[in-house]
Order: structure tokens, then sequence, then C-alpha cells
């Protein structure tokens, strides 16, 4: 009896799989592989419903002989295991990224002499509609709100871009790449302050109020999937806070980060040159307490962000502070640094770590930019936000656009930068 191998990254069984299970029963014993939650998040998306649930459902269905758990995006580990003398896929992986994928099926089939059986993929309106609902599911506030949390235990770090309006959240959301053999996306998006009032012309200092930045979160939340940390700044005055915390977590939101400083808030990278003062260790945790006090739910995570480094005030206030917000309740550290040397972020989080194995530590490697996810993993650092590059990266774009045209009295010369019209106009999906 041969052995026929295909694997499901899916949370419902549709026309497509049942097409595929009935193609493989033409050659033998079939084996489903049924990929876990830490491979699906950098495949495709986040899984609806757990493990198990995926697994029972697998087995369960007619023509499947044994189901097993695929626990990389990569079929390396599970070709060696099964050895099947046929692995099934539809014809849907022959584009780049996910054409990484069958080219590693291939070359791990070809070191035994197993073969490929490609099958017509099957995406008709029932098929759209389930893709449809799971979109939805995953983008209502009770399911987005705890992936978060869930992000935490499944990847060695937690990657997060900024967005700042519904298409760069649709950038965050889609943007999925090759990296030796392997695919990629981001975890979850950063609604920074900075950006946020940068795309309005406004400068970071809480001008931009909450309502505002509401509007912002409204906007990406319609139209994405992914957990969202709001750079939430000072947090304003901690009777405000405790109804604010309360709203975020109504909409949605995984995590606000608070900075420990009062007064008028400047950009932390303005560091000394600016006026800013800090919190007293005494009033930010009463912050921290008050806003843990109002949610209404386990998921939404109120992280502290300590400016010791930023303000100059040393590694042992920064310390000392630190546990004295996780003390206080907070769900994480942020540690915030405008050197271009990551050095004292890592003495920080090391420290940190000797004491405090539990409570996530968030960077933002703007200034340090050099330092490579691998390095803020062994320093025990949990999440990692590129804080505002899709706005700096837009902006110098713009720009050179803006200067083109006026150049040359015409549009034609920035023609091949810029994206082709017919491009635009099928960007975005239409329901
Ligand atoms: C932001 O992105 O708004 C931040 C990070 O708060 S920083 O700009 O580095 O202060
Ligand atoms: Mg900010």
């Amino acid at each position: 009896m041969k052995k026929i191998y295909t694997c499901f990254s899916t949370d419902v069984i549709h026309d497509g799989h049942l097409n595929i299970i009935a193609e493989a029963k033409k050659y033998g014993k079939l084996i489903a592989g049924v990929l876990s939650d830490k491979a699906k998040v950098r495949y495709d998306r986040f899984p609806v419903i757990p493990l198990e649930e995926r697994f029972e459902m697998v087995k369960n269905v007619e023509g499947v002989d044994e189901a097993i758990i695929q626990d990389n995006v990569l079929y390396d580990e599970v070709l060696e295991l099964v050895k099947p003398d046929y692995v099934i896929h539809g014809n849907n992986w022959n584009e780049y990224p996910e054409s990484v994928i069958k080219d590693n099926v291939v070359k791990n089939l070809n070191k035994y002499g197993g073969k490929l059986i490609e099958v017509p993929y099957t995406y008709n309106a029932k098929v759209a509609k389930i893709d449809s609902i799971t979109k939805i599911k995953l983008a209502m506030p009770e399911y987005r709100r705890k992936r978060l949390r869930r992000l935490l235990d499944l990847c060695p770090i937690v990657k997060v871009i900024e967005a700042h309006s519904g298409l760069s959240g649709l950038i965050a959301e889609k943007t999925v790449v090759e990296r030796n053999g392997e695919l990629d996306q981001f975890d979850a998006m950063w609604v920074s302050s900075l950006c946020d009032s940068t795309v309005k012309g406004k400068p970071d200092i809480e001008l931009v109020d909450l309502s505002s930045r509401i509007r912002t979160l409204d906007e990406i939340l319609d139209v994405t999937t992914k957990p969202i940390i709001l750079d939430g700044d000072t947090g304003g005055q901690t009777e405000h806070f405790m109804y604010n915390v309360r709203t975020l977590e109504r909409m949605g939101i995984s995590a606000v980060i608070i900075e420990d400083k009062i007064g008028l808030k400047r950009n932390s990278l303005f560091g000394t040159e600016a006026e800013q003062t800090q919190d007293t260790i005494e009033a930010f945790c009463n912050k921290i307490k008050m806003g843990k006090d109002a949610l209404r739910t386990e998921d939404f995570m109120i992280i502290a962000r300590v400016e010791s480094l930023i303000l100059e005030q040393g590694m042992e206030d920064a310390l000392k502070r630190a546990f004295a917000y996780v003390e206080a309740g907070a769900d994480g550290i942020m540690i915030h640094s405008r050197q271009k040397s990551s050095d004292e972020v890592f003495e920080f989080c090391d420290k940190f770590r000797e004491k405090e194995t539990q409570v996530p530590l968030i960077v933002v490697p703007t200034s340090y930019s050099h330092v490579t996810e691998e390095e803020l993993i062994s320093h025990g650092i949990n999440i990692v936000i590129y804080a505002n590059h899709l706005t700096r990266s837009a902006f110098p774009a713009m720009k050179n656009t803006a200067v083109e045209i006026l150049k040359n009295h015409r549009a034609l010369e920035v023609e091949r930068n810029i994206m082709p019209f017919n491009e635009v106009i099928k960007l975005i999906d239409e329901l």
C-alpha cells in the first residue's frame, strides 16, 4: 500500500480539501499533516480554532487514514519521518513566496525518489466565503485582543511594525517574504504617536488627542486582523487613563504602552535636548494599578515604558523603576534608548532578567537599528517594535515624486518609481 502525505493549514474543511483527499485516495493510504500554530503564524494567518480541534477535525474527515502534527512550514522533518511515496498539494503554491515551500517539498522528495502530485486548486464562492468569515472572526475584538499574549507564548520574538492608516495596516497584514528558505511576516502592529502625529502634520506632543488616535485605530482595525499595540504616550491623567483602557480593551486593541513622563510630552528621541519630566515612581505605579483595575478581561496588556535611559537618569534608576512597575501590575516593560549602541539596552535586559524571568521585555531599536532579532532574543527580549519605518519610507518617496513633477513639468519621469495605476485600483480587495 502506497503512502500519501498532505498538510492542512485550515480551520474549516471545504471543497478544496475534500477534492485533495478524494484524489489522494486513488493512490493509497493518506496521512494528513495539521500545521501547528507556531508554523501557521509564519505561513498564513493565526488559527481561529485550537490545534487540538483542528487535529480532531482533520483526523475525522472521511478518507484520512492518519493525522499528525506538522510543526514546521518546511517539510524536511515531516518527510524524513513519514517517507511518503507521494505528497499531494493544490497548485496554488507556484508563485513567490509560497513557491519556496514547493521547492522544499520537491528537494526532499528527490532525496529518496518520492513524487509530487499537484491538483488544481479549488476556489469557488463557498471557499471564498469561508475565507472571508475566517478573516472577520480573526478581526473581532474578543479574538484579536488576546492574540498578543498567544504570540508571546508561540514566538521566540514578536515582530511588530508601525501602521498609521488602513493602507499601511494592509502592508503590515499582508507582507510575507522568504528568508533562508522559510516564510516570514510581521505578527502585530504598533500605532505610534510619532507617526500618527507626523502623517497629520502635527508634532508628537500629545496634541493629536485620543479621539483622533481612536479614528486611526478604527481605520486599521477595519481592514486587518493582526493584533495592535497602541503607543499611549504618557497615558494622560490617571482618572482619564482608567476610562481609556476600557475603551481600547472593548475595541479589541491588545496592549497600550505608557511612558513614565508627565507634563508636555516630547518625543523620546529628543532626549535631554527638549525639556521632559519623568513621573515619580509612586504616581506612575498608581496609574498602572488603576488602569489594571479598570480592565475587564485578562487579555489586554498595560505595558510600562521606562524613560530613565532617554533622560540620562542611569541604569540603577531604570531597573528600580522597571521592578516597581512590574510590582504595580505592569504586563510588560518597554526599555527605550536613543544611543547608537545597543549596550545600555542589553545591560538593562540582562540585569532585569536576572531577577524577573517571565514579564515580557519590549524594545524599539530605532537608533540602534543594526541589532538583529536573534541578538534581541539572546538578551531575553520578547517584542521588537519597528516603530516608524513605514512613515519614514513613505515620506522620501512622496517628496521625490513632488520634486520630479515640478522639475519636469510633467509626470512621465516619475512613472518608473511609482506603482502602476492598474495595480493601485486592484490593490484593495472588494467585497
Ligand atoms: C513612537 O513611535 O511614537 C514612540 C517611539 O513613542 S519613539 O518615537 O522612539 O519615542
Ligand atoms: Mg510615541
